[in-house]
């Protein structure tokens, strides 16, 4: 029992150097790659989302939310971490019985570097995490042989100068990773942009704690942990598949053709019946059919599956895509890199999962086959659910109560909110924004009360533009999306 107790002593501070050396490898390698798939996270994070059996998947988005990646992320930084670490303290074993210096740091720096190449495919940029922990490494086999501190033992000055280099790497490294993300540059022809704004602006309530017309903060929904960096200018997006002939496009082909901008609401299948990924912007692009015509499709289905720089893709009818628009602007500026950068698909009046991001590939299909969310139980490829949400309780200074939100029905359009304060006895119809232009908008609802003496409870419900009525039968999210209507009791 002793003896293990003295082996563990023993190799406890090779064990600290080998975990500074992993998390210096990290830090470099987020240093030169920025958080992108090269960062040496990131294929580790895929891997484990491929892994995770698919029931996990299919709840990921709807009951954890961000946190399932969250802890998957957390996960992969730990692994990556630790298989470094892993490699470095064997390095350090090995050169301790050899009696060699070098050793340990040639071999950690070369393992890390094969390491990061095997998972990210980069030669170059995986030197980033190969010489960081090599740098830890060599500082732990030099550092006790300098004449510096010299009333401290050797293990704790290693220990700490390894610690010391590692806290200094990584705010160099922090720095320079987080340099490497780029915002977005405006669009040129701003005039015609800058007026459907204002329009938006001033057509929105005002209703304090509800997004205005066009989201300040556009809600997010990836499958992976990490988004994709494509650069604008290497960036194709080919329509293959059932066609007579393939035909590929740059960004320069996009933005010299007659563009347009369009206002466009966005809504995941996966969210809360009143949750908050639902959203609007002002989209640039240009029309998506007229890039697939030129390709002269002959679906065997109707049907075609987009492909995007993530892997990810989705299945659909092409009759879906007749007024869909390939968006490379939103609000003015190019397109923000987790919002599709450099091209999106805009399906008016569908759920978001079909509008994909980082677009690469239209291809025609000649048989229905199933998307990523589809092979997982989703049915999220059709028209979205009518929904009034509510999502402001005020108390106004003349004493009465103002309810708030938006109501949402795709293509349908809104004709009417409904308000109940008596837990749906009585109905009243809401203030409605004034509309803006465009076949798949949102709008923002409003209503004010003499509030009742004591608690009551608040209903809403949307009218769409066919006269439906906004289903009043409950359902969680999977697998066709929330219904039912917005209830809260207000005290
Ligand atoms: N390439 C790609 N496109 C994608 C996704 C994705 O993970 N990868 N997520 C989809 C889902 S589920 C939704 S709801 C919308 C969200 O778009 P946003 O992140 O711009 O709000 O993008 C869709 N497009
Ligand atoms: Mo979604």
């Amino acid at each position: 029992m002793s003896r293990i107790v003295t082996l563990v002593r023993r190799a406890l501070p090779t064990v600290l150097v080998g975990v500074f050396a992993g998390v210096a490898g990290v830090v470099g390698s987020f240093a030169v790659a920025g958080y992108t798939p090269t960062f040496v996270v990131s294929p580790v994070a895929d891997l484990l989302r491929t892994v995770m059996p698919d029931v996990v998947v299919r709840y990921a988005i709807t009951v954890l939310g961000s946190l399932g990646q969250q802890l998957n992320l957390l996960t992969a930084f730990l692994l990556v971490i630790g298989g470094i670490a892993t490699i470095a303290a064997l390095s350090l074993f090995v050169g301790q019985w050899l009696t060699n210096r070098a050793l340990p740091v040639v071999l950690t720096t070369v393992g890390t570097w094969g390491m990061a190449v095997m998972l990210t495919g980069s030669l170059l940029l995986s030197l980033g995490a190969g010489l960081a922990a090599g740098a830890v490494v060599l500082l732990a086999v030099a550092v006790p042989s300098l004449p510096i501190a010299t009333g401290i033992d050797e293990d704790r000055r290693t220990v700490l100068a390894t610690a010391l280099s590692v806290l200094g790497l990584s705010a160099g490294g922090y720095v320079l990773g987080t340099q490497r993300t780029t915002t977005p540059e405006s669009l040129s022809r701003t005039e015609q942009i800058q007026r459907l704004l204002d329009d938006a602006d001033a057509k929105s309530l005002g209703v304090t704690g509800i997004e205005p017309l066009v989201s300040e903060t556009f809600y997010e929904v990836d499958y992976s942990a990490v988004n994709p960096a494509v650069d604008g200018d290497d960036w194709t997006l080919t329509v293959t598949g059932a066609v007579e002939r393939e035909v590929t496009y740059t960004l320069d082909d996009l933005t010299s053709m007659q563009s347009e901008d369009r206002f466009e609401t966005l809504r995941c299948v996966g969210e809360d019946l009143n949750g908050h990924k639902m959203d609007n912007a002002l989209w640039t692009g240009v029309p998506i059919m007229d890039l697939v015509e030129r390709a002269n499709p002959h679906s065997g289905c109707g049907c075609v599956m987009l492909r995007a720089a993530d892997d990810y893709y989705e299945e659909f009818p092409i009759a879906a895509m007749e007024n869909g628009l390939l968006a490379y602007g939103m609000n003015g500026t190019e397109l923000p890199r987790a919002h599709g950068h450099p091209a999106r698909a805009l399906i008016p009046g569908h759920w978001g999962e079909i509008n994909v991001k980082w677009l690469t590939e239209i291809e025609i299909l000649d048989r229905e086959v199933d998307g990523y969310w589809e092979k997982r139980g989703w049915h999220g490829t059709g028209p979205v659910n009518t929904v009034a949400k509510l999502h402001a309780v005020n108390d106004l200074d003349d004493g009465r109560t103002e309810v708030g939100g938006h109501a949402y029905a795709g293509t349908r359009g809104i004709r009417s909110v409904e308000v109940s304060t008596d837990s749906g006895g009585t109905w009243t119809e809401a203030t409605l924004s004034a509309e803006l232009p465009g076949d798949d908008v949102w709008r923002q609802w409003r209503y004010a009360y003499d509030p009742p003496t004591g608690s009551h409870e608040v209903v809403v419900r949307a009218i769409d533009g066919t006269g439906a009525r906004q289903s009043s039968e409950r359902s969680g999210a999977f697998p066709s999306g929330p219904t039912g209507w917005v209830a809260q009791t207000i005290d």
